[in-house]
């Protein structure tokens, strides 16, 4: 590899990063060098504490029928100077959003807070831009036989004693039963693992402590258990089971079957439990049954005790699956059922590692619970799993996720309400103990509909309480007309004040459910610039092509093995090594392109006309296709990333003779 400068830094090699500089971070809005000017953006934005009802809306009619509040209470900052999600030209973000793609199947990063859509990592998705699921490389990770979509939910980064690590992000994927994992130095998808004994993967967080660890997922719908036709329309035994898969090995470690159904998840600050929402405690079929008792539950594991229970064998397995499989239902010593109102939804862990809250949806209420309570009943110590309940502030109508901002509060999507609420959980706590005090600190008005939402920081013990994301369902009239189809709209707010300040709207595709804040700081020096090239994402790539003596940063050659043909060839702009090569109609053809650029940025494509081939050769990347050539004739192919005054002329021809 030569010893070329990186031509936008030219004080820096290729390949290496360039963190912010000092000057620069503190140039970014939310800096402590530039509190003058955001304390200065800080408007009144008083929202009014009004009265909440007990009042609850039987299911979520308004929200269904797009009735809209009338006015927003909290205004965003007046027009003078710039606003404070703006990052200037050639400025750089201060956070990373990852931010889930929902029903797209991507995972998207955005820079924060400017809110701008930086890039798009393909996971369960096919993708013609990079060639995701057309490549080798990709159908490797893919799987044979993959389904070309899923269902992206939850988002989020590995950590390490309670802190954001930077090595992977793992999301699940909701109708295909998976879950995935992304390596954070080159942002793409290296593994993805399919859930045996569910019908869906909801819920997912990681384990914090000591390590990720564990990636934790839900199964939300209850199937027949092996679900193999038999049992079909007799729902008492249908099941749902809880998921622990080793992050670093990508492989199921244990099982365990629960009573009722699984929402989401979360998991405490001590590596000991982790907890998930239940919101069909009825095990009903029909949306009546599953809202007819007033309360569910959440249901906490013991870790440690599930791991002894598989080391002992006190297991089962399902089907042809081999995963270990306890049984954690009512009466079981590995699980603590904690009854909570009603069809709760998001579960949230606070950064002082003591609490975790369920939001009630059809009740106005967020259940507050100590993990020492739970502590205190693993031990024999707490008969009534109810106790473990140390507040239940009454917050507004179709409470659906908690987040936190380190300094004591709590801010809760109400989405009948469309607003946010904070409220203080010390005050909460207090208020269930009789003390006459009033935990609301502000509700402001959100547009419209919120489902999750996410401070920076806020689900590790470095929240930072700077940002909170909103991320609503509904735009309704926030953007210009598009279509019957609307995007979502998600909704920076600054929290750093007393009071939350709405700072800007920015339209989504369909879905984004969850998402992640990151220092852009804690991430400098992990991401890579361009490909090494030992990589494991291409070694298999390499391997093969050394078996045919191949060596891809030079060579552009043709190889036939009967029917198989090999075609290497290497792309330094504007020219692919190879100007012509010939198969014959019926060959199994492999093309094997390596970029041999070594310029940061410098990204070439190899797209086949009429053969739907796409893929993306980034630099010192090697990235190769195989497919059957059934259609003789000349085939163009060229570049599709633009390279170089003559990228359009980065072209050859494929010659299939009849
Ligand atoms: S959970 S808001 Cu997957 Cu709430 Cu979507
Ligand atoms: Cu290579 Cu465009
Ligand atoms: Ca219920």
């Amino acid at each position: 590899m030569s010893d070329k400068t990186n031509e936008q830094n030219p004080e820096l090699k290729a390949g290496q990063f360039r963190a912010l500089t000092e000057e620069e971070i503190a140039s970014l809005p939310g800096s402590p060098g530039n509190l003058g000017r955001r304390g200065f953006m800080k408007m009144g934005a008083l929202a009014g504490l009004a009265g909440v009802g007990g009042t609850l809306l039987a299911g979520c009619g308004r929200a269904s029928t797009g009735e809209q509040p009338v006015s927003s209470k909290a205004p965003a900052p007046a027009a003078t100077g710039m606003p404070e999600d703006h990052v200037a030209p050639g400025k750089l973000d201060e956070y990373y959003g990852f931010w889930s793609g929902g029903q797209s199947g991507e995972m998207r990063i955005l820079g924060l807070p400017s809110m701008r859509e930086l890039m798009r990592i393909p996971v369960f998705n096919t993708d013609f831009a990079i060639g995701w699921g057309i490549t080798n490389e990709s159908k490797r990770v893919l799987g044979e036989n993959f389904p070309r979509g899923g269902d992206l939910h939850h988002p989020h980064m590995s950590q390490t004693n309670g802190h954001y690590d930077g090595r992977y992000l793992f999301m699940n994927d909701k109708t295909g039963c998976r879950i995935a994992r992304i390596r954070c130095d080159v942002m793409r998808t290296d593994k993805i693992t399919s859930i045996p004994n569910v019908a869906d993967v909801h819920g997912l967080r990681v384990q914090r402590e000591p390590r990720t660890g564990y990636v934790f997922a839900n199964s939300e719908f209850r199937v027949p258990s092996p679900n193999d036709g038999r049992d079909l329309d007799d729902p008492k035994k249908y099941q749902c089971v809880f998921t622990a898969v080793n992050g670093d090995t990508m492989e199921v470690a244990w099982q365990v079957i629960v009573d009722g159904n699984l929402d989401n998840t979360d998991c405490d600050y001590d590596g000991k439990y982790v907890a998930s929402t239940c919101y069909n405690s009825e095990g009903a079929v029909d949306l009546a049954g599953m809202m007819q008792g007033e309360r569910d539950w959440a249901v906490v594991f013991n870790i440690k005790r599930i791991e002894a229970a598989v080391k002992a064998g006190k297991f089962k397995t399902i089907g042809t699956s081999k995963v270990p499989v306890v049984d954690g239902r009512h009466g079981s010593e590995l699980t603590m059922y904690i009854p909570v109102p009603k069809n709760p939804h998001g579960l949230n862990s606070s950064p002082d590692g003591k609490y975790f809250a369920a939001a009630g949806k059809l009740s106005p209420t967020v259940t507050l619970m100590a993990w020492s309570k739970v502590d205190d009943y693993f031990a024999g110590k707490l008969k009534d799993p109810r106790d473990a309940v140390v507040a239940e502030p009454q917050l507004g109508l179709g409470p659906l996720h908690t987040a936190y901002d380190g300094r004591g509060n709590a801010y809760t999507t109400l989405f009948i309400d469309s607003q946010i609420v904070k409220w203080n959980i010390q005050d909460a706590i207090d208020a269930y103990a009789g003390k006459k005090v009033n935990y609301l600190r502000q509700k402001l008005d959100v547009a419209y509909q919120p489902g999750h939402n996410h401070t920076s920081l806020g689900e590790t013990r470095d929240a930072d309480g700077k940002w909170l994301v909103s991320l609503n369902k509904f735009s309704k009239d926030r953007f210009l007309a598009v279509g019957p189809l609307h995007p979502d709209n998600d909704q920076l707010i600054d929290i750093s004040g007393d009071q939350m300040v709405l700072v800007a709207d920015a339209p989504v595709f369909s879905e984004p459910h969850d998402s992640v804040i990151i220092p852009s700081r804690l991430m400098a020096g992990k991401i890579k610039r361009i490909w090494d090239r030992k990589d494991p994402f291409f070694a298999e790539t390499v391997a093969q092509a050394t078996k045919h003596g191949i060596v891809l940063e030079k060579d552009s050659k043709v190889i036939r093995e009967g029917k198989k043909v090999f075609v290497y060839m290497t792309s330094s702009a504007p020219t692919f090594g190879l100007n012509s090569f010939t198969v014959k109609k019926g060959d199994e053809v492999t093309v094997v392109d390596t970029n041999i650029d070594d310029i940061e940025d410098l990204t070439h494509g190899f797209c086949l006309s009429n053969y739907g081939i796409n893929m993306e050769i980034s630099p010192q990347e090697t990235s190769s296709v195989t497919f059957i050539a059934d259609k003789p004739g000349v085939y163009w192919y060229y570049c599709t990333f633009f390279c170089h005054a003559l990228h359009l002329e980065m072209r050859g021809r494929m010659l299939v003779e009849a």
